[in-house]
């Protein structure tokens, strides 16, 4: 059976970027056609400016919010990373075999470390390391698939890389794993500058929509996205960035074509106010379960025990058999 592995971090509240371009899908076909481990990966959350207390409480409201989107503990592991001890373990060793090249490499470190720069603050090695641990979360556990939006897709790649080098070197150890990015919403970008990703760990803002916003305040949110002075409706990502990104949400909201979908509005108002209640209605059930989990918070931590005791037994075979793959002598 498809093994699949994908993470979320507690950096900020999810938001529709999160939903649409992952973790709806990991509710759906992911969790019932493979044996699936979806984590929140808080370990990353540590590698920017970050306030103790507040990701602890973003990790718990990240791992009710999966529950909430219908993740169901019954047919996948749902745990936090920090619980597992073998992710920092196998990490260590995919460090000696990743260069300091392949890290600076990366997109996200580039922009991260901008912009901690920017705010006048030093950029952490673990900014540097991060796709390093990203790599061991999906390699601990011989990932076949890793369903991510496509911001992703980089450090995936290093994961295979890191995967092919090591096994080529030291014998057969892991899964060379492959990441899916859905069709549509694979990158949802913020309302409010349809040129960039909506993100959870930007500044609170009327172009980010969260998964708990109220009615009203999506609505309000997708009522004054940016468009452009076009007259007609159409769907072109390059030239009309804002348009084409509410078609896409009103697509995967709606299971329609974005380039579809354009042909029948002839009008952004129109266009925004149908977006604005499709969104309403695909956050609708995920909130209701959320507020139902709050009242219960001994089921959540109940989920997260056990899927750290699963995860544990899962992962420890494969960081063992790295572990003395690369030359390290095994406990006595
Ligand atoms: N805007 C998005 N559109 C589609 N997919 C997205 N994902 C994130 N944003 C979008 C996907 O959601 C999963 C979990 O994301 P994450 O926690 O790894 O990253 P993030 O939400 O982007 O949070 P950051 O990195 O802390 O914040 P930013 O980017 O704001 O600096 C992933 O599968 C991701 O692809």
């Amino acid at each position: 059976m498809t093994r699949v592995f994908s993470g979320i971090k507690p950096t900020g509240h999810l938001t529709l970027g999160n939903y649409l371009g992952a973790v709806r899908r990991w509710a759906g076909e992911d969790q019932h056609r493979s044996d699936a481990l979806f984590c929140v990966v808080d370990l990353h959350a540590l590698t920017v400016d970050h306030d103790p207390a507040r990701v602890r409480r973003l990790s718990r409201q990240a791992a009710s919010l999966l529950l909430a989107a219908g993740l169901d503990p019954e047919l996948c592991t749902v745990f936090v990373q920090s619980h597992v001890d073998e992710h920092a373990r196998l990490s260590y060793v995919l460090e000696c075999v990743a260069t300091d090249g392949e890290m600076r490499r990366m997109i996200q470190y580039k922009e991260k470390a901008a912009r901690e720069r920017e705010r006048g603050g030093s950029v952490r090695l673990s900014l540097l390391t991060y796709p390093v641990l990203m790599a061991a979360d999906i390699l601990a556990y011989g990932t076949d698939d890793v369903p991510v939006g496509n911001d992703q897709t980089q450090h995936v790649e290093l994961a295979r890389d890191l995967a092919v080098r090591f096994n080529q070197r030291y014998g057969h150890t892991f899964v060379v794993p492959r990441a899916t990015s859905p069709a549509v919403a694979a990158r949802v970008m913020n309302l409010q500058e349809p040129v960039s990703k909506m993100g959870k760990s930007d500044d609170v803002g009327p172009g980010i929509v969260y998964l708990l916003d109220e009615p009203d305040v999506v609505r309000k949110k997708v009522m004054r996205a940016v468009t452009d002075s076009g007259r007609e409706v159409v769907y072109d990502r390059k030239e009309r960035p804002g348009p084409a990104n509410l078609l896409e949400i009103l697509a995967a909201c709606t299971g329609g074509e974005p380039a579809e979908l354009a042909g029948a509005y002839d009008s952004y108002g129109a266009l925004k106010k149908d977006t604005a209640e499709a969104v309403v209605e695909v956050l609708r059930p995920v909130r209701e379960r959320h507020q139902e989990l709050c009242a219960d918070p001994g089921y959540v931590e109940g989920v997260l025990r056990e899927g750290a005791r699963k995860a544990r037994a899962m992962a420890r075979p494969t960081v063992d058999a790295a572990y003395r793959a690369i030359g390290l002598l095994p406990p006595a």
